[in-house]
């Protein structure tokens, strides 16, 4: 039994139990008593318990890792998509029964206290997210560790739904404080902007025109089954003195305040994209200034440590999420350089042994360039060192492979078609130890395609590690029947050992157990239901077939082929209204980028769409579709757990991995889904029988692209296809406005860029395939606990194990 469990806490000598330890909270820091209190102040109060809880392992926690001389992992993440902290904090402290009896005691419902709680969406999707579950399974595997991030003031926006359109509102999730992040007030670091760099004796001088201080506040991330944690550092942007004291002295409070808000501007807000890079200096400024920042306290922790850096090797491993932390390259040479005297010989040998990366995209349009011209304005000295980097790989390469200068064109750290830009991916690279892409398919395309000529170079660089997602906040956390189920099969803590999940087989065909399941699963949907009356207003039955498509909304994720599909069955219901039609809702949920046209075009179709289908009378309710807004990971964890099927219906050689099918399966909804991405794996490991696979494979993408692909043609040889998009180009969805998604049915039938007529057809089929399954009970829930039981490989405890051995040379326990 941990201290914080029912036993008494330890409080400065007094001893208290969890439910005195809030009320002393609500009393001495919320200000609020028993009376008066609202479930935000109970809230705050209990996390302010949880949090003294996780201060003491925080402490013993470094004191172990300093004392064995540990090597430490130190993700660098522009992102950190977290979502509640609170229901985690508790289950990891074991004070989740505690807090079930205190709000018995006090006759509130748990769930209005834990809601009250903002997400923290210091992210955009998937890469964020990711790093979110990383921070998790770290924590659970014991790994000495820290992300470094940065604390936006901002973090992604809210989503409203105005007429069907997106309207993006600003999310102020720290208006009310934050109870769990620590401020260090004495770790704070300069970050250096501007200026010029001399050379005094050959030595490089870089004297900077501005400056600003990164300020460290810090989450503390529980393990579970465990007294260990991670530590979550991100920084706040602040001027280097609050205010500029000299202007203010002399009564220009204008000139005070504009020196402190460009300072704090850096930290302000979250770039709220997930697909193009905009080439915005701002952006350049916070990759700059989280990297340094993290990269000095590193420094600094190990000269503490060792009064050395020649070991730092030995003791750090640093792992760049994606290339948005890539000036870690060139800031690393030049601490080790500038600032601490080392050679260039010795300081890359370091560099390029501390550093790998982790690539998220096979898009080239998503891959970080910087122009020249910004990066000499901003960071001079940076870009002096990624042309030396430069010189010494290319005269390397040149060597090897000579008289070949396109692929020296290629492989340049610098683009130099047109405006020259440094090219982050491949300075990521030449610096990394390793490189690994994130599902096995993307892992292999990333050396055919992208980076072949790199493979070439560096063959025994690239590697796989197959992403996964945390067990407890995707099955424990947000599906508490499900996890009770299966605690009375599994003996033990199965949620720190997923791989258990496949003892479930063998209840693949137990009618008790399936029976079990099934209820699980109504009472999830029923939950959803009720959720979606209220955001919406739309009346569901939770009876329906539950098809789910959740995820940033994107052209190649193909949210518009799964419109198409409803269309087409709209179309054949109202041709055929009596038929014995299999009741379903079609729910979908996503955020699109602000700039992005289309993918806001898409969103008011789906609206448009439910208007007509959810309104019309001939089909006697059984088919309903739901756009619920401002999805984000505290919505993700109504959803999973209610889903009957899962889309996952990109086109072949897209997604790099995807995580969402992940958190599907692992709560037994059926994929419906492309070979493409961590679905390949999935299936798999469920079993081909148990998942719905179709359209086109990236081969075969690859072929019908090469030999001209005519997406008309496709469109005249299908008379349903056909009948789709005329409805859709009639403006029968939109009488108002008939030409309204004459962009979309242009794409569809100019270019179809990722393929969607040519898929069309499998797809529906599929579907098809789908509502015969579902109508054999049984047999369906044969299928749902097979996905279940084949889920153990996503647990992110294995990515992290194999982070640990494969790229950080840690040992895990
Ligand atoms: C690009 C940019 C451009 C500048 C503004 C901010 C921003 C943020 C992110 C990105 C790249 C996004 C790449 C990404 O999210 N990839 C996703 O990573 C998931 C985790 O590996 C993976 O499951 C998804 O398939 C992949 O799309």
């Amino acid at each position: 039994m941990n201290k914080m469990g029912s036993e008494p806490l330890d409080q400065g000598g007094i001893d208290v139990t969890f439910d005195v330890s809030v009320e002393r909270h609500l009393k001495n820091e919320v200000g609020a008593t028993q009376a008066t209190a609202t479930p935000t102040d109970w809230m705050r109060a209990t996390a302010l318990t949880a949090r003294e809880g996780l201060a003491a392992r925080w402490l013993q926690t470094q004191h172990d890792d300093n004392a064995v001389g540990a090597r430490r992992a130190y993700y660098l993440s522009a992102e950190f998509l977290i979502g509640r902290a609170m229901s985690n904090a508790l289950a990891a402290l074991n004070l989740d029964k505690d807090f079930a009896s205190e709000m018995k005691k006090l006759k509130l419902e748990p769930a209005d206290v834990l809601e009250t709680e903002p997400d923290a969406a210091l992210g955009n999707g998937g890469l964020g997210r990711l790093a979110a579950c990383f921070l998790d399974s770290l924590a659970t595997l014991g790994v000495p560790s820290f992300g470094y991030g940065i604390r936006y003031e901002f973090g992604m926006f809210t989503q409203r739904i105005q007429d069907g359109k997106q309207v993006e509102m600003p999310d102020n999730w720290l208006a009310n404080g934050n109870p769990w992040e620590f401020p260090r007030r004495d770790i704070h670091y300069i970050v250096p902007f501007g200026g010029w760099v001399e050379y005094v004796n050959g030595r490089p001088v870089w004297t900077p025109s501005e400056r600003v201080m990164a300020r460290a506040y810090d989450m503390v991330i529980p393990g579970h089954g465990t007294e260990r944690v991670s530590t979550l550092r991100l920084w706040k942007a602040t001027a280097l003195e609050e205010l500029d004291l000299s202007a203010h002295t002399r009564g220009d409070y204008a000139r005070a305040a504009e020196t402190r808000s460009k300072a704090e501007n850096i930290s302000w807000v979250l770039y709220p994209d997930d697909s193009t890079p905009q080439g915005r200096e701002l952006r350049l400024r916070q990759e700059f200034f989280f990297v340094t920042a993290s990269l000095q306290d590193i420094v600094a922790r190990h000269i503490r440590a060792y009064s050395t850096l020649e070991n730092l090797h030995e003791k750090a491993a640093i792992q760049l999420n994606d290339t948005h932390p890539a000036l870690a390259v060139p800031e690393l040479m030049r601490l080790l350089m500038d600032e601490h005297g080392l050679s260039w010989e010795d300081a890359w040998y370091q560099t390029s042994r501390i550093i790998s990366y982790t690539n998220h995209t096979l898009m080239p349009e998503a891959i970080e360039t910087w122009p020249v011209g910004i990066m000499q304005y901003l960071l001079p000295r940076h870009l002096d060192i990624i042309y030396e980097i430069n010189r010494r790989f290319l005269t390397m390469v040149a060597a090897r492979f000579p008289g070949d200068t396109a692929l020296l064109n290629r492989v340049s750290l610098i683009a130099e078609d047109g405006e020259k830009r440094v090219r982050m991916g491949n300075l990521s690279i030449v610096a990394s130890t390793k490189v690994n892409g994130v599902a096995k398919l993307h892992s292999d395309l990333m050396v055919q395609t992208i980076f072949a000529d790199f493979a070439k170079i560096f063959p025994d660089r690239f590697t796989n590690v197959t992403n996964g997602v945390t067990p407890r906040r995707w099955l424990g956390q947000c599906n508490p029947g499900l996890t009770k189920l299966i605690g009375k099969k599994l003996r033990g803590q199965w949620q720190i050992d997923l791989d258990q999940l496949a003892k479930l087989k063998k209840y693949a065909n137990d009618e008790a157990f399936c029976a079990e399941v099934a209820k699980v699963k109504l009472a999830n949907k029923e939950r959803l239901a009720a959720y979606i009356k209220r955001e919406t207003g739309i009346v569901v039955d939770p009876n329906a077939l539950f098809d789910i498509q959740v995820k940033r909304i994107h052209e190649y994720k193909r949210q518009l082929l799964n419109v198409l599909h409803v269309i087409q069955r709209y179309r054949e219901m109202i041709a055929n209204p009596n038929a014995d039609w299999q009741p379903r809702v079609h729910i979908f949920a996503g955020k699109a980028a602000s700039a992005y046209k289309m993918a806001k075009l898409i969103i008011r179709l789906i609206h448009d769409v439910a208007r007509t289908v959810n309104n019309d009378p001939r089909l006697k309710d059984r088919l309903k579709v739901v756009f619920l807004p401002d999805y984000r990971v505290s919505v993700a964890e109504k959803i999973f757990p209610a889903a009957d099927i899962s889309e996952q219906i990109s086109t072949a050689g897209t997604e790099a991995s995807g995580t969402g099918n992940m958190k599907f399966a692992l709560n037994g909804a059926l994929t419906v889904g492309t070979w493409d991405g961590a679905n390949i794996e999935i299936a798999e490991n469920v079993g081909l029988d148990n998942i719905f696979v179709f359209g086109l494979r990236t081969e075969e993408v690859e072929k019908l692209s090469q030999e001209g692909y005519n997406p008309r043609a496709w469109y005249e040889g299908n008379a349903d296809l056909k009948a789709v998009l005329d409805m859709i180009a009639s403006g029968y969805f939109t009488p108002e406005e008939p030409t309204r998604y004459q962009a979309i049915v242009d794409t569809l039938l100019g270019r179809d860029q990722y393929f969607l007529l040519a898929d069309f057809a499998a797809y529906v089929e599929t579907h098809r395939h789908v509502d015969a399954a579902y109508r054999d009970k049984a047999t369906w829930l044969t299928k749902v606990v097979h996905n279940i039981s084949g889920m153990g490989m996503f647990s992110s405890d294995r990515t992290i194990g194999e982070y640990c051995k494969n790229i950080w040379g840690i040992k895990t326990r």
